[in-house]
Formats: C-alpha cells, structure tokens, sequence
C-alpha cells in the first residue's frame, strides 16, 4: 500500500492511530522497529537534532534533506510538520511537490506566521495568519498533490495564541472547507479542557488530531470517547535521545572509563544492524567481482648472518640499514604494495635482533649448520595457499615482484633477463635454462635446469623470489615432508635450487617471469660496503 493511502487510512479511520516523533534515518528506524505505524516528522525534534532553534532557522530544504533520510530509512508514512509552509501560498506548492517527490505521506501547517516560534514559547504573543491568506495556502497545497491520498492537515493555534473556543472552530471551519483533510487542535494547557470544549462543538466536519504533549497525564480513552482518535507524540524520541546522552557523558566524563558505560549503551554490533550491513554483505557478495588476486602470504627466508663483516657483529645482514631502514622492511614495503599483509620470516642468526612488529616469526636454530631448505622446513605450516618466498637480502623494485605475481602459475619464479650487464663480484649466481617465451599473447616459458648453467645457455638469473600457487605450496611441503623423512641430511644441505631441481626432475612443471634488471643481492657487498648507504 503507499504511504499516503497508510496515513490517509490510519488518520481518517476509527481506530487509534499513535503518529510517533522521529527527527533523524536512525530514530525513523526505531520507530518502526517499535511497532509504531506512523512518523511524525516534528520540527521541534529535527531542528534541535540539528542545533538549532524551532524558529525556521533551519531552511526548507535542510528539513527536506532530513525528511529524505527519514523517508530511505523506513516504509512508515510520515507526516511533516510544515510550520507555517515556510513562506506563502507559493512557498506551499513547492514544498508539497518536493515531499511527494521524497515518498513522504502529508504535511501538516499551522496558521501562524513565517517565521514561526514553537507553540510552547509565550503562545499567547504569537500572531496568527488570516483566515483567507491560510485557507489559500491550503488550497494551494490541495490542488498540488498529486497524489490524491497524500495528506494535509491544517493546524490552528487558536487556543495556542489565547483566541478561545469561538476562534478554533471558526478557523476550524474554514479550513475543513479549503479542502484539509484534517484539523489538528492545538492546545498549551495542561489539562483537557480546550480540547475537549472543542470537541464537544465541533462540526465533524473532518477528523481532528491531538498533540497531547502538554498534557500526557490525560488518558487517550478520554478523547477517544470524546471522538479524536488521532493522536501526535511529538517529542519524545528527541528528549529520551537528550536524557540518555547527558547520562552517558556525565559517566564518562567524571570517570573517563568506558566500561562505566559499556554494558549500558548499544553495542557497535546494534547499530551495524540498524545501518542495514547484513543486506549490505548479501549485496557485496552478489555485486563485487571475485577478488582477481588471491590474499597471498610472503615467507623471507633471513636465517643467515652474511658477509657483511662487522656491521652483522649484533644483527643478521636482513635487519641492516639501507638507505635508512633495514632490509627486511624493504621487503615488508613490496609485499605491502602487493596487497600482502600476513608475512612470515625465518630467523637464525641473531634472532632477537630480528624483531619488526606485525610480521610471523619461524626460527631455524640451527642455521648455522643448515640451508635454505632446512629454513623453509621450519615455516613449513606457514606454507598454504598461495605464497611468494623470499631470500632476505636481495632488494627488487615492487614491480618485479607485481610482475611475478600477476603472471604466475603453479610454481613459479622470477628471472633477471639482463644478467650479462649486472655488474657483480663474484660469480655465484643462480641462472636458469628455460623453454619457450611468454608474451601478451600466451606462450608459456619453463624452467628446465638452474643453477651453475652456462651462461651463454641461461636466459635469465634467479632474483631469489618464488610464487607457489594452486596447490603448489602443497606439493612443496610434501617434498619437503618427504625430504625429512627419508633424507633428513640432505633437507639439512640443501638450498631453494636443489629444490627446483628436485620438482623438475619429478616433472613438476616451473614457470619463469623474466623481468630485466632493478634488483641487486646484496652479497654482492663490495661497493655497498664501500659506501655509505649501509649500517
Ligand atoms: C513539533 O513537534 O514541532 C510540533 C508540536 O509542532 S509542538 O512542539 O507541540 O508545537
Ligand atoms: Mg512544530
């Protein structure tokens, strides 16, 4: 059912019918989640949820901007509080165009003066609007609607502004005939009596409504049996919003300690709830692509002390300063960038040194007699999913290793295609033999043997990183399970080369990423030593 047709029903129909306060989305919510089947959107409450004054102080389209939250946050019928129309008959078209835009079910206005001060605050000075200008207002307001059951109350404050009996239902009157489909009597006492002389004389020429703020010790039954059946609870959500507050902020601020209000105050689980996140995850889950990369995990293998002479006395060569921070972060920094957060490091020499906050810790105790492979068999439970390994001390721009992990499959690694111009000292280097090239276009290039390859017979040197994907990481721990079990000393020798050998040679198939330069081992120590880039 619209919600024009709800308010039209509920306002013109015999049973009660409660229009509850709301001033915000959040509040329009509750209310709804309360069980009530109407909003009041009230200007007292939403000007004071904004700070200001019930004086028109905020403008027309800020209400609206509210009223539009309030609208989006539940399907209730909702009747504004228009004031006075904020402005003239002209002021009234607009705003009555502008609601239906914003599904909002009626607008109520009261016949006082733009601006206007809240019935509450000196009534009695309050100046009215003329009949005729007001009764034209309504009319306007009629013959805009295009809805046919979108709702306009007229609101007199006749008793409000100390006019009397004769007043209200002279202006009563008159509105009913301009067209409002219902009269809200206001009155400031607080006892019945106005409403209820009202009552008594009136015409029944359209259902009246009551705003019973100033007088919440009356029963409903009494105006009930005195034939108002509609009923406006204008602000209580904004003053149990105020009272609540003020107990929380005392608390907190005389003890600043939260728990001297946790237990009291909504849980964060409570208003991600009332915000709507479980439709939000259903919506995520239907509309988001699939992630295109995996979440990998990065393993440094870092167990060694390096060469490095007296700079690696107390640290290991990973936790040197180069270029003003250690190594290992230079590392950290590439996973990083990659979208990498959960990182594994396996430790040896100086372990304790070896301390970056946020990373996973492996320790290889015995690095001093054992290899790279004995370093990976401590971290083996780290090794799920899929996972790019490091060795510790060599430096790469991130986008060798960006182009690693975009291309990679199963098992593979990335390769310096310029290792003839790499300047280097010593020639202990770790190339690869491979087959095949690999271009935008597919093509697949693998490995076939590294190692001490001849370089005229090499394609590219090992940069020392490793992507295992799919079930490669699975396959390795199996080889080195295997290794452990039945050739625990050569698990112990072993470097991450054999291992390579070790898969080619069970026909495992290993993928190379050649890139072409911007890396550099940092055994190869000599200049860097020579330099002061290191400490
Ligand atoms: C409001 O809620 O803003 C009203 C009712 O207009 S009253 O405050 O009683 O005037
Ligand atoms: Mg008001």
């Amino acid at each position: 059912m619209k919600r024009t047709t709800k308010l039209r029903q509920m306002l013109m129909g015999n049973d009660t019918a409660v229009l509850m306060e709301a001033h915000n989305g959040l509040s329009a919510k509750l209310v709804k989640e309360a069980g009530f089947e109407g909003i009041w959107g009230s200007g007292l409450s939403i000007s004071a949820a904004l700070g200001v004054r019930d004086n028109n102080e905020a403008s027309w389209t800020q209400v609206l901007d509210v009223l539009e939250f309030m609208s989006d946050a539940t399907d209730l019928p909702i009747l504004l509080d228009g004031d006075t129309g904020y402005g003239n008959f002209n002021n009234v078209i607009r705003l009555v165009k502008k609601l239906e835009q914003r599904g909002i079910a009626g607008v109520c206005l009261e016949d006082k003066l733009f601006p206007k001060t809240n019935s509450f605050i000196s009534g009695e000075k309050q100046a009215l609007a003329e009949v005729d200008e007001f009764c034209g207002k309504l009319r306007a307001a009629k013959d805009t609607q295009a809805d046919e059951d979108f709702m306009v109350v007229a609101r007199t404050e006749a008793f409000i502004a100390g006019w009397g009996l004769n007043e209200a239902l002279l202006r009563a009157t008159a509105y009913a005939e301009s067209g409002a489909d219902v009269i809200l009597v206001h009155s400031a006492r607080k006892d019945s009596s106005e409403i209820l002389s009202f009552m008594q004389h009136w015409s029944g020429a359209a259902p009246v409504i009551i705003v019973p703020t100033k007088y919440p010790t009356e029963p409903m039954s009494k105006f009930v049996e005195a034939g108002i059946t509609n009923f406006i609870f204008a602000n209580q959500c904004i003053r149990t919003v105020v009272t609540a507050l003020q107990d929380t902020l005392k608390k907190l601020r005389e003890t600043h300690d939260l728990m001297s209000v946790e237990n009291d105050i909504a849980p964060v689980s409570e208003i991600f709830r009332l915000q709507g996140m479980k439709e939000f995850a259903s919506l995520e889950a239907r509309y988001l692509p699939e992630p295109t990369q995996a979440p990998y995990r990065a393993l440094v293998l870092a167990a060694t002390k390096g060469n490095f002479g007296k700079l690696v006395e107390d640290k290991p060569k990973c936790m040197l300063n180069l270029k003003g921070k250690p190594v290992l972060t230079w590392h950290t920094e590439a996973f990083n960038k990659q979208g990498i957060k959960n990182i594994g490091v396996v430790r040896g020499y100086k372990k304790d040194a070896v301390n970056l906050a946020g990373l996973s810790y492996f320790d290889n105790d015995d690095y001093g007699t054992t290899g790279e492979l004995y370093s990976l068999y401590q971290a083996r439970d780290f090794l799920k999913g899929e996972v790019v390994i490091a060795y510790g001390d060599v430096i790469y721009d991130p986008f060798i290793l960006q182009n690693l992990l975009a291309q990679s499959q199963g098992v593979t690694l990335a390769a310096d295609a310029g290792f003839r111009i790499r300047p280097r000292v010593d020639d202990k280097r770790d190339l690869v033999k491979t087959e095949g090239t690999r271009t935008p276009l597919g093509g697949e290039c693998t490995l076939q043997a590294i190692g001490a390859i001849e370089p005229d017979a090499a394609s590219g040197e090992w940069i020392g990183l490793l992507a295992l994907q799919g079930d490669a990481a699975a396959k390795v721990v199996a080889a080195l399970e295997a290794m452990a079990q039945d050739e625990p000393e050569a698990l112990r020798s072993a470097s991450l080369v054999d291992l390579l050998n070790r898969l080619i040679a069970a026909g495992e198939k290993v993928n190379v990423v050649h890139t072409f330069g911007h890396w550099r081992d940092l055994d190869e120590q000599a200049d860097l030593l020579a330099s002061d880039q290191v400490s």
